[in-house]
């Protein structure tokens, strides 16, 4: 059975996006939040993007999940997987069949901003796993995680390391509201990227197929469609930078001549100067220490931690 739960108003991504781009284009330095990426084309581009030789993650989470999500089963006894944001749908399956196998498992909540992706992903889920319970909500993650449906006890899934595109005060705030709709002795499947070299992590971001570029661009192109705006595409480069202090990487897109850009649904008319840089995305990278400390305090329990056999990415369990 599939059900859908919509907390999101039908204009909410569209007003979401206006105050995002007026507040980040306003500002100085120029910023755009990385969610804005996700159009169907950046969709597209994403998965493309995990399937290149240079972007290990999602082969890395996918090889932990495939070794371990019996032993998640075996632990977390789960009545319900929640997964924030589509996840590829292929590790989902990974987790369900675990959790299936183990034979606790009675209800799936797929949570995303977006409805349709909901809906095509929960019955594509529904179709192989006919006797699952499918209940999607429509919502952001950072912002409607208040109620979550599900037989208790409930394994929250946050994979593919996307916690890493929050700042650390986003993240404490984020730790801090799953915690607060978990019942005690409820987990929390965290999925981190760790820090390691940075030309390998530089490579990741700045694939030599030009893919990651095409996707960092595609924020434009988002904007020009949505808010009617006028930016050249190509008069901006894809930037990828790891900065060590803050260990994350951040793309930026430079542009590559001064210009002035009208965005004539928000009444904003931007101008660039050559060189100046609009920040899209950080994917900030963690040590097991910092992911623990960062957990601790918003009052979990660790319970497992495990890697591939590399040592590049870590999947992590946390009990509320
Ligand atoms: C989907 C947020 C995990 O930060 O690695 C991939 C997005 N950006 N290449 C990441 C992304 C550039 C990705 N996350």
């Amino acid at each position: 059975m599939t059900l859908i739960d919509v907390h999101l108003t039908p204009d909410y991504a569209a007003r979401a996006l206006r105050e995002d781009v007026r507040a980040g284009l306003a500002a100085t330095p120029k910023w755009l939040p990385p969610k804005w990426f996700y159009d169907a084309r950046g969709s597209e581009l994403f998965e493309e993007i995990t399937r290149l030789p240079e972007y290990y993650p999602t082969r890395a989470e996918r090889e932990i999940l495939r070794a371990r999500a019996g032993e998640i089963a075996a632990i977390t006894n789960a009545h319900t997987l929640v997964e924030l944001g589509s996840g590829s749908s292929e590790k989902t399956r990974l987790l369900l069949d675990g959790l299936r196998a183990h034979g606790t498992l009675t209800s799936f909540v797929p949570l995303d901003v977006s409805e349709s992706a909901l809906r095509d992903a929960s019955d594509a889920i529904n179709a192989d796993y006919p006797s699952l319970d499918v209940h999607g909500v429509v919502g952001d993650f950072t912002a409607h995680l208040d109620k979550l449906p599900g037989d208790p006890p409930r394994v929250v899934a946050f994979l593919g390391g996307t916690i890493g595109n929050l700042i650390p005060a986003e993240r404490e705030a984020f730790y801090r509201s799953i915690r607060e709709v978990l019942e005690p002795g409820e987990w929390l499947l965290l999925g981190t990227d760790l820090v390691k070299d940075p030309a390998t992590l530089v490579a990741a971001y700045d694939d030599s197929a030009g893919v990651t570029a095409e996707f960092n661009k595609n924020v434009l192109r988002v904007i020009n469609r949505q808010l009617g705006a006028d930016f050249d595409v190509d008069a901006f480069e894809h930037v990828a930078l790891w900065d060590a202090d803050n260990e994350w990487i951040e793309m930026h897109l430079r542009a590559t001549r001064a210009m002035r850009v009208l965005i004539p649904e928000i009444h904003l008319e931007v101008t660039f100067d050559e060189g100046e840089e609009i920040s899209t995305e950080i994917s900030a990278k963690f040590h097991r220490a910092g992911v623990e400390a960062e957990l601790d305090k918003a009052g979990f329990a660790p319970a497992a931690w495990w890697t591939d056999n590399k040592a590049r990415f870590a999947l992590s369990l946390w009990q509320a």
